[in-house]
């Protein structure tokens, strides 16, 4: 029978629960096999860590790759995480060009109006570049203000949603979706595809965990390989999230990242529950925009 292989690249953070730590056991436990291409080597990831240890592998990506090319390897899908340098965005872009599948960028570099320790501003431009060979862009509003060289406009509402996900578009990406979109008690992501805007909410939990924007991405990832439409993938992946949160609340513990092992065994139930969500029923439940 058939089973989607993707290839996700970005680092391994040893300790703090994001990246190929999350991307890997997620997308693998939806049953799509998970190839990985790391980065990098990190003691932890750089929220909220000091001294941690940075082992950069960009030097292995071509003879990796080049390996698979001689293997005959190709995959159903591409996503891409963390990347640490501009030589990265460029391997990244080679890759691109020369495997197969749908590619999925998470332009991982930043949240709460800020960049993440290393990055610049001139680094989220490069990335903006990748973004146009990509199908499926999937920014938080952080990252989005940062690639459009836009004002940072706070909190995202659905409206301010609307507002970037077109100039998103113009970079020449497939479907952009904007996560962690706020609407009123309520958290979610809005999707543009050029045609239409998909959205999908679920509770807004009042916490903040560091790696669900890498959860999220996993479980898009894991749900566009398996060929769920753009609604089923959106909700999915918030669902998983949201589940994963709820788990970790009160874990003062633990806000390196979330309880996500706690939760994986729910999505192979998410993945084979039946409606698309594009039926009359769920149509009226979820509001379309
Ligand atoms: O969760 C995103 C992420 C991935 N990898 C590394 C990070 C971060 C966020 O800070 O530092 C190394």
């Amino acid at each position: 029978m058939y089973q989607p292989r993707i290839l996700t690249i970005q680092d391994i953070s040893c300790f703090g629960k994001c990246s190929l730590t999350v991307a890997l056991p997620i997308i693998s436990a939806m049953g799509v096999e998970t190839v990985i291409l790391p980065t990098a080597v990190l003691s932890t990831h750089t929220g909220g860590f000091k001294n941690f240890t940075f082992r950069d592998l960009t030097e292995d990506i071509k003879p990796v790759t080049d390996h698979w090319k001689a293997e005959n390897i190709d995959f159903n899908g591409i996503y891409t995480g963390y990347l640490g340098s501009f030589e990265q965005l460029r391997l990244v872009g080679e890759i691109f060009d020369s495997f197969g599948g749908f590619k999925l960028v998470d332009p991982v570099m930043a949240d709460n109006g800020k960049l993440y320790t290393g990055f610049t501003p001139e680094f989220a431009l490069g990335m903006a570049k990748l973004c146009s060979k990509a199908d499926y862009i999937v920014p938080n509003i952080t990252e989005a203000s940062f690639m459009l060289g836009r004002e940072y406009p706070g909190v995202c509402t659905p409206a301010i949603a609307r507002d970037f996900l077109p100039r998103l578009l113009e970079l020449g990406c497939g479907t952009a979706v904007l996560t962690g979109v706020v609407e009123n008690d309520r958290q979610g992501v809005v999707a543009y595809d050029g045609r239409d805007y998909t959205e999908y909410y679920s509770d807004n939990l009042d916490a903040k965990f560091h790696g669900t924007g890498d959860v999220w991405a996993s479980a898009f990832c894991g749900a566009v390989a398996l060929k769920k439409d753009l609604y089923t993938s959106l909700r999915i992946a918030v669902d998983f999230t949201v589940s994963c949160i709820r788990r970790s609340i009160g874990d003062d513990e633990h806000r390196y990242g979330v309880r996500f092992e706690e939760s994986i065994g729910e999505l192979a139930g998410m993945v084979s529950a039946g409606p698309s969500g594009r039926n009359k029923k769920e149509k009226a439940k979820y509001r379309f925009l």
